[in-house]
């Protein structure tokens, strides 16, 4: 009994030493969404969950081993023990209500993440190898950054033009995948930026040989910044050279094609 407390308050301390380390390191980047709240709430909970466990397992696999080592000279054998169906029965049922209720907070979390605000900025999003491109049917807009206003739901479109991509803001915690396919393949992703803020769009996942400069830049804005951006980006130039470099730059030519001779993926443009 005596050791039974004595690991008992070890594990306690242990399992509170680590939460509280774990709360001070911040795992997590910038929380820069509404739909990033539940996604966090759930890791604070598993966090807390995964240090007692740890503190639990750690810490009586160590006690045992200091206090019950074999005596020097103590040739006897261990006591024999076969089973106990009350103790199987406890470490069966208490995991399982554990899993079941993670279960149930997961269905609430993903449904927080997927619920869709009465009229958000409708915004398509196509993903090919290499770059991202963004449109905004209502205006228009064909650009290569993600612009969006803050405090206002917007949902993306999401699909690819080649093969399977992945959308990824951390700051916005949710992360879809970008499916080639045509129309029923189209993802939607809501994202109700809280943060004004520049971000970084990545894809997540590996879709070839410049995978990783698969990046993009996110722009959240105020609402009066915004309308200002979108008026500002629908006119489109009348100089045909002005217009063949916005969009080689918004159709993400550029990705693949130089302009200078340089070797890309692609071949160069240079004396087109
Ligand atoms: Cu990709």
């Amino acid at each position: 009994m005596r050791h039974l407390i004595f690991a008992g308050v070890l594990v306690i301390i242990i399992a509170a030493a680590l939460i509280i380390g774990l709360d001070y390191i911040q795992l997590l980047p910038t929380q820069a969404s509404v739909q990033a709240e539940p996604i966090d709430s759930m890791f604070a909970l598993e966090f807390r969950i995964i240090a007692f466990l740890f503190a639990l397992i750690v810490v009586l696999m160590i006690y045992s081993i200091v206090f019950f080592r074999r005596k020097k000279g103590d040739t006897t054998d261990a006591k024999h023990i076969e089973g106990n169906t009350k103790l199987e029965v406890v470490w069966t049922l208490i995991p399982l209500g554990m899993v079941l209720f993670l279960a149930y907070l997961g269905g609430q979390s993903l449904a927080d993440t997927l619920r869709q605000d009465p009229r958000p900025v409708q915004i398509d999003v196509i993903g090919q190898q290499w770059s991202w491109r963004f449109q905004y049917p209502e205006q228009g807009i064909i650009t290569n950054e993600l612009v969006m206003p803050v405090n206002k739901q917007a949902v993306l479109h999401l699909q690819s033009a080649d093969v399977i991509h992945s959308f990824w803001v951390p700051e916005f915690r949710v992360k879809q995948d970008v499916l080639p396919g045509g129309e029923g393949f189209v993802r939607d992703v809501f994202i109700t930026p809280k943060e004004i803020g520049e971000y970084k769009l990545r894809c997540a996942e590996l879709c070839g040989e410049q995978h990783t400069t698969m990046l993009a830049t996110v722009r959240v804005l105020s609402e009066n910044n915004f309308l200002d951006w979108l008026s500002k980006e629908s006119g489109v130039p009348n100089d045909p050279v002005a217009r063949g470099q916005l969009w080689y730059e918004r159709y993400g030519c550029n990705s693949c094609h130089s302009i200078d001779g340089t070797r890309n993926v692609g071949p160069t443009w240079k004396g087109l």
